[in-house]
């Protein structure tokens, strides 16, 4: 069992607090937040980290942006929610807002990630069934092996992970599995006249950022145009400037039939997520098909134009793409023999830790954060390194320095 690390007593009561009172759905680093501004987060005991994980890329734009807190107040202090049974102020000009900086006729505002990608299988089968005519009930989603898209019942039923299916069954059927960045297998897939969809992350992140080979996603949305099959980018994680680039598909000139947005669009204040598509796929949602209670409510819609606004205005995209190159490099010349593979794109990196000790990884994470850097372990031997999008050449270097002084635990 990993260890843990000497908590102080102000530390342990709200971790035992936790454990007393709430689900143990998480193994969470021992360490008690209690602020946020840009890179830093503090604990409860004033001590300073850089963040490396920045809520699984939900806070691209730093801890507390003040543009968006700015626009978060002004709202919740006007109209937070309205239902969509009355039409509000805000909706157009986000749903305007958001169409036209991503180039798609229509945008289905949601609220979580697997909310967004759960409303890409209705409109993907709704669209199948009258627009491309395939048998009723027999439509047929491709997915991929090692894919994170959620943790909801249908979700989950195409997971490879046990942990995220095992007893949670019957499973929702409609979903075949091919492995990952295997254009073949894809082929071989889109043979069948009743798939609908191919859903697919530009970048593999639950599975410790993998990256497919160059030229796999362009090949991949041309192979299901070819079989008019809807190209569906899960951009959750990848989006929003975090690789480099607006949307992943960007690097290589992909744009998706649909495209899924969620976490960083909201700059890490609440749930706000985003189902792009054209009008041939959107229109087969007619009203009272689908949504939910506060999907495109007008707090949600000024604070994701804000966030949008902040990722362009301060060129996180830019900085991402430089500085993940200069992370990249400066990781490989470490030269640690326990670092078996460097991999990302822009500030989406992930190192696999070479070590006969299953909980490496884990410590490597505990040495990180006792030596002011907070990142967590992906699958037991990956670690991911996502900070906020905003982070300086200098912050840069101290953080490779810190990674640096942790990997000494490795002897
Ligand atoms: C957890 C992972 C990351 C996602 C992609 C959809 C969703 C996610 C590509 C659903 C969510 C989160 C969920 C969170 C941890 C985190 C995660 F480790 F689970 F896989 F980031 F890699 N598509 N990912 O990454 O979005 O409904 O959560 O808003 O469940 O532990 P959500």
């Amino acid at each position: 069992m990993p260890s843990t690390t000497h908590a102080t007593s102000k530390t342990q009561h709200f971790i035992e607090q936790e454990e007393l009172y709430g689900a143990h759905n998480y193994h969470p680093l021992p360490v008690v937040l209690n602020k946020g501004k840009g890179v830093f987060v503090w604990d409860v005991d004033d001590k300073r980290y850089y963040d490396f994980l920045s809520g699984y890329s939900a806070i691209n734009q730093g801890h507390c942006h003040p543009r968006i807190i700015e626009t978060f107040i002004e709202q919740a202090q006007k109209l937070t929610l309205t239902s969509r049974a009355f039409h509000n102020d805000v909706l157009g000009e986000y749903e305007a807002y958001i169409t036209k900086l991503f180039g798609y006729d229509k945008v289905l505002p949601m609220n979580t990630g697997v909310e967004a990608v759960e409303t890409g299988l209705k409109l993907a089968r709704r669209w199948g069934y009258e627009v491309k005519g395939v048998h009723k009930n027999k439509a047929k989603i491709i997915t991929c092996a090692h894919n994170f898209h959620g943790r909801t019942t249908t979700v989950i039923s195409f997971s490879t992970d046990d942990s995220s299916r095992r007893d949670f069954g019957p499973f929702t059927p409609g979903f075949e599995v091919i492995p990952y960045n295997d254009i073949t297998a894809l082929e071989t897939a889109l043979q069948d006249e009743n798939v609908i969809a191919f859903l697919v992350e530009p970048i593999q992140g639950e599975a410790g950022v993998v990256v497919p080979d160059e030229g796999y996603l362009p090949k991949a949305a041309a192979m299901c145009k070819a079989a008019n099959v809807l190209f569906i980018a899960d951009e959750i994680q990848t989006g929003l400037c975090r690789t480099g680039k607006m949307l992943a598909c960007d690097h290589e000139g992909v744009r998706p039939d649909i495209v899924l947005l969620g976490k960083a669009l909201s700059g890490g204040t609440m749930p706000v997520s985003a189902v792009l598509a054209d009008d041939e796929i959107m229109l087969t949602i007619k009203p009272g098909d689908h949504g939910s209670t506060y999907g495109g409510n007008p707090l949600a819609c000024k604070v994701a134009i804000a966030s949008l606004q902040v990722l362009i205005d301060e060129r996180m995209a830019e900085n991402a793409a430089v500085l993940g190159e200069v992370f990249r490099a400066q990781l490989l010349a470490l030269n640690s023999k326990h670092i078996a593979i460097v991999r990302g794109k822009g500030l989406f990196n992930a190192i696999v830790i070479d070590h006969p000790d299953k909980d490496m990884a884990w410590e490597m994470c505990i040495a990180m954060k006792n030596n002011g850097l907070l990142a967590k372990p992906t699958h037991g031997d990956r670690i991911r390194f996502a900070p906020p999008l905003l982070i300086t050449r200098p912050q840069i270097d101290e953080c490779l320095d810190i990674i640096k002084m942790s990997l000494e635990i490795f002897g």
